[in-house]
């Protein structure tokens, strides 16, 4: 379920520390360090998935509960009624670094055309 040398397996098992802004037996939000926005939080599942690619039918209900927290997560941090950005890079072409399945969610300004 989790991979030694992925930092964010690493973040999810508390074995790298992070600002957790929520978790569940299924899902981890953290904010991320090198924040683009006032509100930068990275959603994950903590079952290591190298990227959107890696999803498949059976776990699209993890992928729909992840989205809640998303929701859910934009109105904690107070961006749900003036505007969020929820982004996904997969793989090399989508600016994709760190290769565990993540949704940024970006907020708390008015976003540009290329932020995120
Ligand atoms: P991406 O390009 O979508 O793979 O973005 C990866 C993001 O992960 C990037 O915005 C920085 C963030 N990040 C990388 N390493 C760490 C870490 O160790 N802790 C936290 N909180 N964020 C990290």
């Amino acid at each position: 379920m989790h991979t030694s040398d992925c930092i964010f397996c690493q973040i999810a098992q508390r074995k790298i520390p992070s600002e957790i802004a929520y978790e569940d037996d299924e899902v981890i939000a953290f904010k991320d360090n090198q924040p683009l926005a006032p509100v930068h939080l990275l959603v994950i599942p903590k079952r290591h998935l190298r990227s959107l690619n890696d999803v498949t039918s059976e776990q699209e209900p993890l992928i729909a509960h992840l989205f809640g927290v998303i929701r859910r997560l934009a109105g904690e941090f107070g961006v749900a009624e003036s505007g969020y950005r929820v982004v996904t890079n997969t793989g090399t072409d989508g600016g994709q670094v760190v290769g565990h399945l993540h949704f940024h969610l970006l907020g708390g300004q008015a976003l540009n055309a290329t932020i995120g």
